[in-house]
């Protein structure tokens, strides 16, 4: 058979069996807004951790030591999320909420999930929206309410601490809401669907395993084979700006929408 054959097979069965789900949640990384022009992070050559020291970056301690060498690369970084737009991939997402109740729990901060119509988006890492003093006292912040610049960290308007994006750090803990919400959602849940995720960082990547070990139907949609491909019952290969469109188009056609 070929890759093309198999893909075809494998998608028609992970639609069929989506298409009678109760209960479905989206597990998304990087790689679904790869195809909106966002970089990856762990890919070979091209991810943001192949060029960048994260250690030196997206920790606590990185941000004391040098605080306007951090932000400045946040900014760069965010001027370009606030270029991208939704791809076809986030479309299909937003267009399968309306065919099943769907929860989407999301790794990424870049809101394109959001801005192609899903209503249920649980953002594990945080956001490039939302900015909080680094004592945590005060949050929710926008860039206009705390008047920043590209070149320096603002300081909060309320307690003068310096201002720093509201994502979550290596060595940081993971917003508890959220995070209980995505893991009780995993459990209850029977598709889940991990899209564009190497699956390696914890305790994110514990929703797909929770949903599996739960009893779940677990369909991996990656171009590469990553952490879940063994277990998942359909890996799905290609983009998903690809494969999420088609099947999504195959639910449909036997919902008979
Ligand atoms: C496509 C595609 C296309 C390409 N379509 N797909 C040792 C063992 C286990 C754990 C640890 C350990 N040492 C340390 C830890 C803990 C650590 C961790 O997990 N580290 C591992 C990396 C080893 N975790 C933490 O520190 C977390 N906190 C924590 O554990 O708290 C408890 C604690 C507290 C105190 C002390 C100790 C523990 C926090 C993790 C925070 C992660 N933050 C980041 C940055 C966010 C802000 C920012 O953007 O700057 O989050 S790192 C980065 O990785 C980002 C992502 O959300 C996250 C996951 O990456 P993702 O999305 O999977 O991307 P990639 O690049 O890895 O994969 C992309 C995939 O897409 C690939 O598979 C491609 O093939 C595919 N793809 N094109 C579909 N078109």
């Amino acid at each position: 058979m070929s890759g093309g054959d198999r893909l075809a097979t494998s998608l028609g069965a992970a639609a069929a069996r989506l298409a009678r789900a109760r209960r479905v949640v989206v597990y998304t990384g990087a790689g679904v807004s790869k195809e909106s022009g966002i970089s990856t992070f762990r890919e070979p050559g091209e991810g943001i951790w192949a060029r960048y020291d994260p250690m030196q970056l997206a920790t606590a301690e990185a941000y004391a030591r040098d605080p306007a060498f951090v932000w400045r690369w946040y900014m760069d970084r965010f001027g370009l999320i606030d270029q991208a737009a939704p791809n076809p991939g986030h479309h299909a997402l937003a267009a399968l909420e309306r065919l099943v109740s769907l929860t989407i729990v999301t790794q990424n901060i870049d809101g394109l999930h959001q801005r192609a119509g899903s209503h249920d988006v649980i953002e594990l890492h945080g956001s490039a929206h939302r900015y909080k003093c680094v004592g945590e006292r005060h949050t929710g912040f926008t860039l206009a309410d705390v008047s920043g610049s590209d070149e320096a960290p603002p300081r909060c308007p309320r307690c003068g601490d310096l201002i720093r994006p509201d994502v979550v750090w290596f060595g940081e803990t993971l917003p508890a809401a959220a995070l209980e919400r995505a893991l009780e959602l995993a459990s209850g849940c029977d598709v889940l669907i991990a899209v564009g995720t190497s699956g390696v960082v914890y305790p994110a990547a514990l929703v797909p395993v929770t949903a599996h070990q739960a009893g779940a139907a677990l369909i991996d949609v990656n171009p590469e084979p990553d952490a879940y491909a063994d277990m998942a019952d359909w890996f799905l290969q290609g983009p998903g700006g690809e494969v999420l469109p088609r099947l999504v188009d195959e639910v449909k056609r036997r919902r008979g929408v």
